[in-house]
């Protein structure tokens, strides 16, 4: 019942609130798969400027949104319909929590005059978001930005992390007039604190008089863009470092500086260890014996004050942004140099030879069926120095990451600190979307090397790669199985019992399905 001069109250619709929410929020990727009640939330993503893709699951949705994260700094957003369609999104909030890593994910949720009725798809959702850095309800449209602001403020500030949303059924379809809605600014970047100046006199010191002195690089200094900061410390000083997986290509892994081939040994003798950006968990042995010195004395650089001291009380804590506490590092070091020719870069350097020895010998072995290092061997050469390398699976990506060096930073992206698998072709996928948009000399190639059990966990989203001409090479490493797998004859035999727990059929013929799905022109045709 329309009263006199009520039609000319301009209003604005919840979905394009949200959409506009988002966009000056500075989120600029949605991954999702749509349905009742978040069907119009995708237009209106795409009228505002955002990239929507339409994903065929959940998870690999979630999985790409959160690896935008990593990439630019910036969240990605998974967009879900409520109950199964935001649980099958919690693989992907999961992996950005453990990793830190922020994402923003936004779910419709059944109307607000049916909860606890049993509406459609109804689930707790909130309860299944518990570790996000901030869940919210929303109740009113009104409120749309600044609980997104928040989400993505909460997402990137302190220790990054994930981020939920959920809108109500009922809500997806309501306007409200432009009146009653109040301006919000984007959030900007992170605040970059320094650490404690008389922390960072005692580091230096420390590292100055360190018999054997060690760098790790982890992938916080990759998310905080500190790559050029991190080398002006390590470069001048001749300071040797070992990168963790995603760390990889910080700092080129070709750098005769990287002692990734001597691993074991840097760890187990250093006895003072720079901790950049790095948690000591499973990927570090905890920083325990055997694996570590008893004595090493931890220098630990973070973001997150609660993340000092696990499992190895630390020697210093530089409390800050990577950025900002390398410059201090950096000038407080002054002109120092290390010893190329002393006694640690020695032990470190007959070591590195050692190995590389070692894994030459076992790429040249020529027995059929191949095995990984000789596969690696031949293809490693057809993969451009600047690629961005998506490398999951067990021995498909503990041998790629030993024989794929990495010379660019957030070049690696392989399972994380949460070993998870299964999320490679989501990360090809964001990782592809990301290169098209920065201009033409900057983009760098796409390649997926992935286990075949890796590969099937999400093999239908080569579909998606493949709706939006997305220049991806997809490997799989045909083993016929988990870890390892059997030949066709084994197969025949095992087949007749009742448990094949690792295997995979020999016969699946992932190459012919590759071809016939992939656009491969498109990857002939930019590189
Ligand atoms: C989500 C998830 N499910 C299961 C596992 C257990 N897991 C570890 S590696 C792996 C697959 C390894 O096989 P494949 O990808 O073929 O690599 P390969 O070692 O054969 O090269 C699995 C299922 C996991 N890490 N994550
Ligand atoms: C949604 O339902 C709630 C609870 O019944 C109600 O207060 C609200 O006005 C409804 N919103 C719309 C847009 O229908
Ligand atoms: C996978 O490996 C098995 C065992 O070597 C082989 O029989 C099969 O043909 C391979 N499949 C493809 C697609 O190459
Ligand atoms: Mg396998």
């Amino acid at each position: 019942m329309a009263a006199d001069g009520e039609e000319d109250v301009e209003t604005v619709t919840g979905v394009a609130l949200l959409a506009d929410a988002l966009r000056s929020q500075g989120v600029e990727w949605v991954f999702g798969v749509v349905g009742i009640p978040v069907t119009n939330i995708a237009p209106a993503l795409q009228d505002a400027g955002i990239g929507y893709i339409g994903m065929r699951n959940e998870q690999a949705a979630s999985y790409a949104a959160s690896v935008v994260g990593y990439l630019t700094g910036r969240p990605g957003c998974c967009l879900v319909v409520t109950g199964p369609g935001l649980i099958h999104a919690l693989p992907g909030i999961a992996n950005a929590h453990v990793n830190c890593w922020p994402l923003l994910v936004v779910a419709g949720g059944c109307d607000q005059d049916q909860i606890g009725m049993g509406a459609f798809q109804e689930w707790p959702q909130l309860e299944d978001c518990s570790r996000c850095k901030y869940a919210v309800r929303l109740e009113t449209l009104e409120s749309i930005p600044f609980h997104v602001e928040k989400a993505v403020r909460s997402s990137l500030y302190g220790r990054p992390g994930p981020s939920y949303i959920e809108i109500p059924g009922n809500m997806t379809s309501d306007a409200v007039p432009i009146t009653r809605i109040e301006q919000v600014l984007p959030c900007p970047p992170p605040p970059m604190s320094l650490a404690d100046p008389a922390a960072v006199q005692r580091a230096v010191s420390l590292l100055r008089s360190a018999q054997r002195p060690l760098v790790i690089v982890g992938k916080g200094v990759a998310y905080a863009f500190a790559e050029h900061e991190a080398r002006s410390l390590i470069v001048p000083r001749r300071l040797p470092f070992l990168p963790t997986p995603m760390g990889k290509g910080v700092l080129s892994d070709a750098h005769p500086l990287c002692v990734s081939p001597a691993r074991s040994r840097a760890l187990q003798e250093a006895d003072v260890i720079l901790l950049l950006g790095a948690r000591l968990n499973w990927i570090l042995h905890f920083g325990l014996p055997p694996r570590f010195s008893r004595d090493v004395k931890i220098i630990q650089v973070e973001i997150c004050p609660e993340e000092f001291s696990n499992n190895v009380p630390a020697h210093l804590m530089l409390h800050g942004h990577l950025k900002p506490v390398l410059k201090q590092l950096v000038e407080e070091f002054g002109q120092w140099v290390m010893d190329r020719d002393g006694q640690w870069w020695s032990r470190l350097k007959e070591k590195i030879h050692i190995n590389m020895n070692i894994n030459k010998e076992l790429a040249s072995v020529t027995s059929l069926p191949m095995n990984f290092y000789a596969a690696y061997d031949i293809m490693k050469d057809y993969i451009p120095r600047n690629a961005v390398l998506v490398n999951e699976g067990s021995a498909t990506m503990d041998i790629g990451r030993t024989v794929f060096l990495s010379h660019f930073p957030r070049r690696r992206l392989d399972a994380g600190s949460f070993g998870t698998m299964g999320l490679g072709c989501g990360y090809a996928i964001a990782a592809a979307l990301i290169e098209q948009r920065k201009p033409d000399g900057q983009r760098s190639p796409v390649v997926a090397i992935q286990g075949d059990s890796a590969f099937g966990f999400s093999g239908m989203e080569l579909e998606t790669a493949s709706r939006y001409q997305l220049p991806i090479v997809f490997v799989v490493m045909n083993n016929s199985g988990i870890y390892r797998g059997v030949d066709s004859e084994t197969w025949t035999e095992l087949n007749e019992e009742p448990e094949l727990p690792l295997s995979l059929p020999p016969q699946v013929c992932y190459q012919e399905q590759l071809t016939t799905i992939l656009a491969r022109r498109s990857w002939e045709k930019e590189y």
